[in-house]
């Protein structure tokens, strides 16, 4: 006899509307109804995310703030304020958790619920997302849209339907609709790499890759075919992962060729903590020991690291720690294949991320 089918779940997305933007108009009543930038303000600046007001000039997220000028002359540059976003993320986990304590944040503003069982035993989805919506609205003075499905995959892609303030609900029997009409450079999941690869091939949006058979699939996308074949019929299975503390931040490389030359290595090892440094901006991620990590032409791996008093703060200090950990084993015994850098020891707390296809080169120590 077949197993009787898995019952049907109830995920909700939750994401903030436009959300340091929101915070510092909420703060700032001066800042309310303009068009406004968070980031972006110096030479090589770049926009973390601007107000509804600019996005209807064409502002978008990590825009260089010299085009978001051009293209808005009257865009107001705010500096970021981590500590408020960060608190403001407290509150809102705070009520998530008063409905499940299946969690999944995927960054300050943003998590996956499963509601199927919810503390206070709400038969509707809908209804559980509508009263998170409220309560948000309620606490922090901010407005959040929510998803409602039967999936992540779903529930992600309906948050982002209705924005600002908005709630969308896609039923199981409209998600293969939902998906075929979907362009897939929206899912999460097909990163921009991707999307292109998809463009070239003909498939933009679910329907055309609904079109493929898995074996096409297979041999363009190797082992994300499955997921993709799934995903063009409305079907996911991925559990919500409840939250995971980061341990650690770190980047690391693997040579083309050993590398000796100490010159090189440390040419590397800066590029190496400048592309590291990027990574825990975008986490919020600080910690305050440096890890290096060497491996040598046979395989051999050795990590050396330095805690400092407090988090690295800057990416010269990331930098300088960086090269005198390398300095500190000049000259190598022999090549090296891969130098990696990695932050530990976090303060507070980091996401929990969910790699796409385009984190090749980002792992946990
Ligand atoms: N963020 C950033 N750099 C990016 C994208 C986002 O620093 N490239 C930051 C600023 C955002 C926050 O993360 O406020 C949340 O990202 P979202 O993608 O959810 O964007 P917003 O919440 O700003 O807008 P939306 O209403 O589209 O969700
Ligand atoms: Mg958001």
């Amino acid at each position: 006899m077949d197993a009787p089918p898995p019952a049907l779940r109830k995920i909700i997305h939750i994401d903030m509307d436009a959300f340091y933007a929101s915070v510092e108009q909420r703060d700032d009543p001066g800042l309310r109804g303009k068009a406004i930038a968070v980031g972006g303000g110096g030479p090589r600046g770049v926009v973390a995310t601007c107000s509804y007001e600019a996005r209807k000039f064409g502002v978008r997220s990590a825009m260089p703030g010299a085009r978001a000028r051009r293209l808005c002359p009257d865009l107001l540059f705010v500096k970021p304020r981590f500590e408020v976003y960060r608190s403001v993320s407290a509150q809102i986990r705070a009520i998530f958790a008063r409905f499940t304590d299946m969690i999944q944040p995927l960054s300050l503003d943003e998590a996956y619920l499963d509601v199927t069982q919810n503390k206070p035993g709400i038969a509707s989805a809908t209804q559980v997302a509508r009263e998170i919506r409220r309560l948000i609205q309620e606490e922090t003075g901010l407005t959040a849209s929510a998803g409602v499905s039967y999936n992540k995959l779903i529930a992600k892609l309906a948050s982002d339907q209705n924005k600002p303030d908005g709630l969308c609900v896609v039923r199981p029997a409209e998600g293969a609709d939902f998906m075929a009409r979907m362009p897939v450079r929206r899912i999460h999941g097909i990163g921009p790499v991707t999307a292109e690869r998809m463009h070239k091939l003909g498939i933009e949006t679910g329907a055309d890759l609904r079109d493929r058979d898995l074996s096409f699939l297979q041999t363009h996308f190797g082992s994300s075919a499955l997921f993709y074949y799934r995903a063009a019929r409305g079907e996911d299975d991925r559990p919500v992962h409840e939250r995971q503390e980061r341990k650690s931040v770190s980047v690391e490389d693997t040579f083309f060729e050993d590398l000796v030359a100490e010159e090189a290595l440390l040419h590397e090892i800066e590029r190496i903590a400048q592309s590291l440094w990027a990574r825990i901006e975008k986490a919020q991620a600080y910690g305050r020991t440096v890890v290096l990590k060497v491996k040598f032409a046979d395989f051999r791996i050795i990590t050396r690291s330095r805690s400092f008093a407090a988090p690295v703060r800057s990416v010269e200090q990331l930098v300088d720690a960086g090269r005198a950990l390398l300095k500190a084993q000049l000259p190598l015994r022999m090549g090296a294949r891969l130098l990696g850098l990695g932050v530990h020891n976090l303060e507070g707390e980091g996401e929990a991320g969910e790699s796409g296809d385009a984190g090749a080169q980002l792992s946990l120590l």
